[in-house]
């Protein structure tokens, strides 16, 4: 599955839908890992460079002009190499671990499955542009009509409001989370799938327990 793609053990990537609680998520294995003394960068996507956020702001910006599907799968490319090459690689070769909230997976199901490019192309990208493949990845599945929900509450507590992409329809939702869940079960050994209808203490507990599994396989 990862061919011509290289494994970076120390690469963890959380993935799921909108309101999934991904960076609820991250906060508990940040701290897990530097209450073990490790050195952690937390990053996301798209963004976690300068120049990639705003790409970001060019992403989720709600504007008078529809967005191309492959202008939008170009520019989080553009976006992910980027941060690949000023954030994530140096911090992996100083021996680093890196967290990063949304990856290559998310172009696979936002852009592949949910607007249906050829995933075969997404793969040209991810070899020529990314080149790396994380060493664990946490799906954090939750049915489209809950995270709905959790993003509401919180655009009501006027958090945020919805960008572009979270202001599509439940169909579009659906067809992401329908093509995590294929990504995952075919890389059952780089994925875990979370149940993150539980409450926030339970999914970072399990969060936890599968790095902790990961790690224990590393050693
Ligand atoms: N995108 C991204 C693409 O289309 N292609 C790509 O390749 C990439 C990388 C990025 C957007 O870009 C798209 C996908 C996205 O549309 P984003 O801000 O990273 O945007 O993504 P979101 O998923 O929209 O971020 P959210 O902040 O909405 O989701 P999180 O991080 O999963 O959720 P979180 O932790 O902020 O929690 C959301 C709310 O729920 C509560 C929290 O307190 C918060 O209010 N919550 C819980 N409530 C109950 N139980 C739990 N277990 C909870 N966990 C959190």
């Amino acid at each position: 599955m990862n061919h011509g793609l290289q494994t970076r053990p120390r690469l963890l990537t959380l993935e799921g839908g909108e309101g999934a609680g991904k960076s609820t998520v991250l906060a508990a294995l940040r701290d897990a890992l530097l209450a073990d003394g490790q050195d952690v960068v937390c990053t996301r996507e798209p963004g976690g460079t300068p120049l990639a956020e705003r790409i970001r702001e060019l992403l989720l910006a709600q504007v008078n002009e529809p967005m191309d599907d492959c202008a939008e799968l170009l520019l989080v490319f553009a976006a992910r190499a980027q941060h690949v090459a000023q954030v994530i690689l140096p911090a992996l070769d100083r021996g680093a671990w890196v967290i990063s909230d949304r990856f290559t997976d998310s172009s696979y199901a936002y852009q592949g499955a949910a607007r249906g490019l050829d995933p075969d192309f997404i793969a040209e990208l991810e070899r020529h542009a990314v080149g790396i493949v994380p060493g664990l990845t946490l799906l954090l599945d939750l049915d489209v009509a809950r995270a709905r929900e959790r993003t509401r509450g919180r655009d009501l507590l006027g958090e945020a409001v919805p960008d572009r992409i979270e202001s599509e329809r439940d169909g579009f939702f659906e067809r992401v989370r329908a093509g995590f869940r294929e990504r995952a079960a075919r890389d059952s050994g780089r994925f875990r799938v979370l149940d993150a209808s539980q409450g926030p203490e339970q999914v970072a507990t399990a969060a936890l327990a599968a790095l902790a599994d990961y790690r224990r396989r590393l050693a």
